[in-house]
């Protein structure tokens, strides 16, 4: 009998609509198809995370008749995979002759020559897209679950996970749908900071937990409502330590996905105060069992309890820092940021390289807004896991509505102002 030939799809498939039956329709009429299915970190690469996680996605596909196997996809690049297989031919929808996947076409159909295979593109199906699909998802919203375990997963889906603050909804948005492609390369925020700075800021406050935890996180659901990105929420020390599991019930349960908690007691600071007194670090018994109630209230092991170290906060050395950190990830925390308020990232570097060694090691966090000038590149090469910008959104608002009114009080009308802001229009359709 003469062998049948091999059809290769590479496929995200997460949400799986007529197009992809298409496809896969298609290029089961020339073969037995093999689906490469792109894991979370190659579709990370080039456009956001999945809804579904993998093993959700592979089982979906194992399941339709035109599919003979899956097999996973590592990278966008399709040319390990078919060097491997040599399949006779690729499908593929011809909508990715342009855009950011035009250089992996290239390559496919240069790889396939090698042996004599060929490219098939049946045409694109019109109206449909897992991206417009998508967008009618963010209109329905998402469910509070499949938010918090994304934050793990982007963990250990991307080599960086970046973090922008945002206090309103309309903050949250941008977060949500910002996008920029910069040498064939696709960026984004990948969730958002809710910061006890930026809130306390918002409503004319200072940073001293004068707004309260509840006022903090009733204000979370309108950020909730308009996007679908994980939030990380700034806790402050955790207030009261009998209160504390309520809280951390609380977020979870709002489908927050990490808490972070900091070892600090007495009078409450921001940490870039230059004087930091009448603010103490707390003992490392006592926060270790701060650690562990908040771990003990959580009911996923999607949500963090992140420990935040204030050593150098407080003018303590790199042994103090190191030595709470095992502390606190035994006591249970799932990451560890590191606080610094220098101009240069040396005091979290050398943190990290030594933390790194630990048998207690696990993935650090970074808040660059004093050492702004570092790269994110040289933080992912000193193994930090998660970046926040931690008040940014914030400082950019407050100097623009600053000009806006002074624009105003100078021309003594607002014509002059209209080049500089939204136009009216823009903003109806960007909330409709
Ligand atoms: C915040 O954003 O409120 C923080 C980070 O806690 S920092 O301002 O650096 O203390
Ligand atoms: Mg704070």
């Amino acid at each position: 009998m003469k062998k049948k030939k091999l059809v290769y799809v590479g496929l995200s498939a997460d949400i799986l609509h007529e197009g992809h039956i298409n496809i896969l329709k298609t290029a089961n009429k020339l073969g037995d198809v093999i689906v490469g299915l792109l894991t979370d970190k190659a579709i990370a690469s080039y456009k956001k995370i999945p809804h579904l996680s993998y093993k959700q996605r592979e089982i979906v596909l194992k399941n339709i008749k035109f599919v003979k196997k899956v097999i996973p996809q590592k990278t966008l690049d399709y040319r390990v995979n078919l060097k491997i297989i040599k399949p006779n031919f690729v499908v593929h929808g011809d909508d990715w002759k342009i855009g950011i996947q035009k250089q992996v076409r290239l390559n496919v159909i240069k790889t396939l020559k090698k042996w004599g295979g060929k490219l098939i593109e049946p045409k694109y199906t019109k109206n449909i897209s897992s991206t417009l699909i998508k967008k009618d998802i963010l209109k329905v919203g998402t469910s509070p679950d499949t938010r918090k375990s994304k934050l793990k997963r982007l963990i250990e889906a991307k080599n960086i996970v970046r973090i922008l603050e945002s206090h309103s909804a309309l903050t949250g948005m941008i977060i949500e749908n910002l996008k920029i492609i910069k040498n064939q390369n696709f960026f984004e925020f990948d969730g958002m900071w809710s910061s006890s700075l930026t809130d306390s800021a918002l409503r004319g406050k200072p940073d001293n937990q004068s707004v309260d935890y509840s006022t903090r996180i009733a204000g979370l659901n309108e950020i909730l409502e308009v996007t679908t990105k994980p939030l990380i929420f700034d806790a402050d020390n955790g207030g009261r330590i009998e209160h504390l599991p309520y809280m951390i019930k609380s977020l979870e349960r709002m489908g927050v996905s990490a808490a972070i908690i900091e070892d600090k007691i007495g009078l409450k600071k921001n940490s870039l105060f230059k004087d930091q007194k009448g603010a103490k670090q707390d003992s490392i018994i006592g926060f270790s069992k701060k650690i562990s109630k908040a771990k003990n209230a959580t009911i996923s092991n999607d949500f963090f309890i992140i420990a935040r170290i204030e050593s150098y906060i407080l003018g303590k050395n790199l042994n103090d820092a190191l030595k709470r950190a095992e502390a606190y990830s035994k006591a249970g925390a799932d990451a560890i940021l590191i606080h610094s308020k220098e101009k240069n990232p040396n005091q979290i570097f050398e943190f990290a390289k030594k933390f790194i060694k630990s048998k207690y090691f696990k993935p650090m966090v970074a808040v660059p807004s004093s050492y702004s000038k570092t790269y994110e590149k040289d933080l992912i090469k000193n193994g930090f896991k998660i970046i926040i910008y931690a008040n940014h959104l914030m400082r950019a608002s407050y100097p623009a509505m600053v000009d806006a009114a002074k624009t105003i009080l100078m021309n003594k009308r607002s014509y002059e102002l209209e080049k500089k802001i939204i136009p009216i229009k823009e903003i109806i359709n960007l909330v409709k």
